[in-house]
């Protein structure tokens, strides 16, 4: 089959199904729900969603731990419901990508339940089961999880343990079965030959683990890192999903891939390895922590942020494809972050961060409420949270006394379910989000922040995104343009050029709350200024004014 790239064209965004549109009123968001808001997707100008998970689960990790590969969660609705879902996309010319979960399954998968409850069960070399240390006492080696617990889990009070990098109900599967490996396989044709247009690939860069399962010496973070990210046979198995599925469809597929190096990147994403389309990196929101972990959050230095945005640009050019986010249903709001900020300045900082990654090189993707300016959850205790990995943290501070009082405030800040709040579609009592009460508590700012209100206000952040959005379409220059930092060692301002052939495209943005004279204020005296966030082309910057030039 002809691969057409059309994702290099694609202006993607997420849907977390939770937290998006409640189409039968029992507080959580659901697939009848999204079909309704289709035609607010096709107007912000969109041309592909990526789904995150709706698959049958016990929801422990909403969704990020599936039962049944092959059947959706009964309150997200049904197969019927998907299939009307993906028609009414595609008649709007919208593609889909679904999230593809397969570095685990949920505990309820019924492979794993008779994995554990049968020794001789065909699945049980399906996960990665090992015989603890000191007769079962302790976890066959010192390897941690990303939920800030151990990546064991003792089975019963046997002496045996399943890996797990994730929660509990998340046994990691066993790649270097092959039986595993054409589950997956299976998996991907089922949803293909229904229309799907491509995944979304979870963790996927932490599919192939050291078979020696060798303990580590103790690290701040994430023990055993070295032996499970990246591993051994990463490539060879992206590779035998590609020959074996992908080719045989126009398809696009992005990897998660956590904690990866510029020269790791390059070898999932050029063409000619048939491995991925793109992947995500995750430097850039990295870039307001310590050692990767973002509860130790670090104040923000632009240029930290320019060094790695620039490192990714220049590193993949003509090599492979990038993506462009900012946001994602684990990641907290943006405005506040990158030194923004949420109150006075929130609609200008949403536009600036908005244009700044809007023109660089890659599929950009937009998170749900993004396009409002939609900001952090106001939680004011934890039971207010919902997330299986902020319990786990509150857990691990309430066992190490002195990362309590890092953590109590770094949870609020940096929790996921800032993300994952319902969205403001009105300024009713539940935002029209729903009827009844929802899942996780709606923002009070509904009143002000929400997608009516934006829609009838042409200066609105929705109305903004529209414009990028319908200026990138077809821009030959933000799609293959080199990119070039026109001032790398400025703290305050961003300035960017990409050029192809004798086009050029120029961002400039201050990241600060204050004026700032224009460092480039010569050199674009004759270059015309296409979109901005202010009424503004006097030689200051105004706080948080971004300004977009073509010549
Ligand atoms: O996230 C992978 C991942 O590494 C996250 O744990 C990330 O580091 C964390 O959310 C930051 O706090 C993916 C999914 O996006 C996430 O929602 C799932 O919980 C996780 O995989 C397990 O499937």
């Amino acid at each position: 089959m002809k691969q057409t790239n059309w994702y290099k064209d694609a202006i993607i965004y997420q849907i977390y199904p939770r937290s998006f549109c409640d189409g039968n009123n029992d507080g959580m968001g659901d697939i009848p729900g999204i079909i309704s808001k289709l035609d607010y997707l096709k107007e912000l100008g969109i041309n592909c969603v990526w789904l995150s998970p709706v698959y049958d689960s016990p929801q422990e990790d909403n969704g990020y731990d599936i039962s049944n590969y092959r059947d959706i969660y009964k309150p997200f609705g049904t197969l019927d419901d998907f299939k009307k879902m993906l028609s009414e996309m595609h008649k709007r010319g919208i593609r889909l990508i679904m999230d593809l979960v397969v570095n685990h399954t949920s505990s309820e998968h019924p492979w794993f339940k008779s994995a554990i409850s049968d020794k001789n069960s065909p699945y049980r070399d399906y996960y990665i089961i090992k015989k603890g240390r000191k007769n079962g006492k302790k976890p066959p080696n010192n390897w941690s999880g990303f939920f800030g617990d151990g990546a064991w889990q003792r089975i019963g009070d046997s002496d045996e343990y399943y890996l797990r990098l994730f929660a509990k109900g998340q046994p990691d599967l066993n790649w270097e079965n092959p039986k595993v490996r054409e589950e997956v396989k299976d998996i991907l044709r089922y949803w293909l030959d229904m229309g799907v247009d491509g995944f979304r690939c979870d963790v996927i860069n932490l599919i192939s683990k050291d078979q020696r399962f060798k303990s580590v010496a103790p690290t701040i973070a994430l023990a055993g890192k070295k032996y499970f990210v990246s591993g051994p046979r990463l490539h060879e198995y992206l590779h035998e999903l590609y020959k074996d599925v992908y080719s045989n469809y126009d398809c696009m597929t992005v990897g998660e891939t956590v904690l990866t190096t510029l020269q790791q990147g390059c070898d999932l994403v050029e063409p000619n390895r048939e491995e991925l389309s793109m992947i995500f990196n995750f430097d850039h929101t990295d870039t307001d922590n310590y050692f990767g972990v973002k509860w130790f959050i670090r104040k923000f230095k632009l240029t930290r942020l320019k060094k790695v945005v620039n490192k990714w640009q220049q590193g993949l050019h003509n090599r492979g494809w990038n993506s462009l986010f900012i946001e994602n249903h684990d990641q907290r709001r943006c405005v506040g972050r990158f030194n923004t900020d949420d109150k006075e300045y929130r609609e200008v900082s949403a536009k600036m961060l908005a244009t700044t990654y809007f023109m660089l090189q890659g599929t950009p993707f937009i998170y749900e409420g993004q396009e409002l300016g939609m900001t952090n959850g106001d939680f004011s205790c934890l039971d207010d949270f919902k997330d299986v990995e902020t319990h786990n943290i509150a857990a691990l501070g309430e066992k190490i006394k002195i990362l309590k009082p890092i953590l109590k405030k770094s949870l609020y800040q940096c929790s996921r379910d800032n993300a994952r709040t319902p969205v403001q579609w009105d300024d009713s009592e539940f935002a029209g989000f729903s009827k009844v009460k929802p899942w996780i508590q709606v923002n009070k700012n509904k009143s002000f922040i929400n997608a009516k209100q934006q829609l009838t206000d042409d200066n609105s952040i929705f109305h903004y995104y529209q414009k990028l959005i319908e200026y990138r379409k077809g821009n030959e220059v933000i799609k293959n343009g080199e990119y070039i930092d026109l001032l790398p060692h400025n703290h305050k301002v961003y300035a960017y050029m990409r050029k192809l052939d004798d086009k050029e495209i120029v961002v400039v943005s201050n990241f600060t709350n204050k004026e700032v004279v224009n460092p480039l204020r010569k050199k674009l005296k004759s270059i015309k200024l296409v979109m901005s966030n202010y009424n503004n082309n006097s030689e200051t910057l105004k706080p948080y004014e971004t300004r977009l030039y073509e010549r």
